[in-house]
């Protein structure tokens, strides 16, 4: 008596379940399609953060993507700049100590160096949007 109706229920819910894979499988083609020509999505927040430490910048080689925020902290005794080589951004001298923040807002390759110590190197690379998650 359990098992009367358990083959019509089934079958209606098979067709349902696949009208419903289909609309979804169309939707997320569309999605998908409206992703690629559209603006880039909202960027989540992201933050990064670069020690000066024995006349050197930790890491040497940074990846970000665009809207990230980079703290850099002189963990050494002496003065450091965090100078792009280009100058399109330049914190002038960090004290033991000091720090200072950068947003990176375009895409690119980025070189800097301390004014102090020119031969003190780093790169940071700025991606153009992060993955959606
Ligand atoms: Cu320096």
């Amino acid at each position: 008596m359990a098992h009367q109706s358990g083959d019509a229920s089934g079958g209606i819910c098979t067709h349902m379940s696949r009208l419903f894979l289909g609309l979804q499988g169309a939707l997320l083609s569309v999605a998908l399609t409206a992703g690629v020509s559209a603006a880039a999505p909202p960027l989540l927040p992201s933050v990064a953060t670069v020690h000066i430490k024995d006349f050197k910048y930790h890491p040497p080689a940074l990846t970000v993507h665009v809207g990230a925020r980079v703290t850099f902290i002189n963990d050494d005794d002496e003065a450091h700049t965090v100078t792009a080589t280009d100058k399109s951004f330049d914190s002038e001298g960090l004290d033991t100590g000091g720090t200072w923040q950068h947003v990176f807002t375009k895409p690119g390759t980025y070189n800097y160096f301390c004014e102090l110590h020119p031969y003190m190197k780093a790169t940071i690379v700025v991606l153009p949007a992060a993955p959606a998650q």
